[in-house]
């Protein structure tokens, strides 16, 4: 049994999110397997909510102690994850820089004005625009931003990218499966494949971690979003190691239990493929679900590629596992001007 509960948690969210089944998704793609959904994206009243508010909440503890006064984080112009961290800390009452890096090479007339952005600048964070290209790595611009809050006197708190590689960033997610493990228990149903977008990897590892616990980190298929994904893979396989060691697995995640497919993520990072966008209006006209020409539309195109290809074997129930990041889509604009 894994330990979880050792750690302390600060609730940003509602609770336990729900799992709802996507009977006309499943339908119109034949009916042999049975597709549902976790609503992480509707996790919390905070900013819309989604994935950083897991692992953040394993954080937060930790910023309150070392008395901090202001977090920095760091993302893309249209990072979902800014949005989070601003939203976390307008709700602390802590002051917020947010360094939003040029990680898409897309030009909407109003992609830095709308969607994530407006929302994070809304709650009064510091939103820095500089022209770097996408990396998931620890930034120089970020570090620099640090300084620029401790120049002012300021105590800061550093958050990276997607709140991945903070040595805390993983255990969000190993509640995720525990909690879908209760809920499996309540529905008298059990999940054969989970699918999850992976950009900067702590969800994606934290549900490796958690699922190892009854043996089935392999049935967690990360869809890359990246279109960095060596980068991505080590990444994961870090945080693997390091959450297993803090939630005490008790053995070794082999290299075969991540897996991580790699074909969805074309063109670029940030960047919608016609397949992408077939798959976003696929799910918004069969579920109402919304999903984002960045993460969530990639692997929803990819689940669904998955079932047409026959990937899962008849009968099987997948969860799809929403991350939210619908405000992006406003940066789109011109993509989706007849829907
Ligand atoms: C993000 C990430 P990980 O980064 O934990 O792998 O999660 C991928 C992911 N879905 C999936 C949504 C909606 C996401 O926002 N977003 C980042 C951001 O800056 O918003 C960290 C990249």
């Amino acid at each position: 049994m894994i330990r979880l509960d050792k750690f302390e948690r600060y609730p940003l969210t509602f609770g336990p999110t729900p799992i709802e089944p996507m009977r006309r998704m499943s339908a119109a793609l034949g009916g042999k397997v049975n597709l549902f959904a976790k609503r992480d994206d509707c996790n919390s009243g905070l900013a819309f909510g989604g994935n950083k508010l897991r692992k953040l909440e394993y954080i937060v503890p930790d910023i309150l102690a070392k008395k901090a006064d202001t977090l920095v984080s760091i993302g893309g112009v249209q990072s979902n994850h800014t949005r989070m961290v601003a939203a976390t800390a307008a709700k602390l009452g802590l002051k917020c820089v947010v360094v939003q890096e040029s990680w898409v090479p897309h030009e909407d007339a109003v992609y830095d004005r709308v969607g994530n952005i407006l929302l994070t600048r809304l709650m009064g964070a510091d939103s820095r625009i500089v022209p770097d290209g996408f990396d998931i790595g620890i930034r120089r611009s970020w570090e620099d931003a640090i300084q620029s809050v401790k120049d002012a006197g300021g105590v800061p708190y550093g958050i990276p990218a997607g709140a991945s590689v903070h040595p805390y960033g993983g255990l969000g997610y190993v509640g995720f499966a525990e909690e879908v493990r209760k809920q499996e228990a309540e529905m008298g149903i059990r999940f054969d494949y989970i699918i999850v977008c992976v950009v900067t990897g702590s969800t994606q590892a934290g549900m490796i971690v958690g699922f190892a616990d009854d043996n089935r980190a392999d049935r967690v298929i990360g869809i890359d979003a990246s279109g960095t994904p060596d980068q991505t893979r080590e990444q994961v396989r870090a945080i693997v190691d390091n959450t297993a060691g803090l939630v005490e697995l008790g053995r070794p995640v082999r290299d075969d239990e991540i897996v991580i497919l790699n074909d969805y993520a074309y063109p670029a990072y940030g960047i919608p493929s016609a397949e992408t966008n077939e798959a976003i209006r696929f799910a918004a006209r069969t579920e109402a679900m919304i999903t984002d020409p960045v993460y969530e539309g990639k692997s929803m195109q990819a689940m669904i590629d998955l079932v047409k290809k026959g990937y899962f074997p008849a009968g099987s129930n997948v969860l799809y596992a929403h991350l939210g990041g619908a405000p992006a889509i406003n940066g789109y604009s011109y993509t989706y001007r007849n829907g």
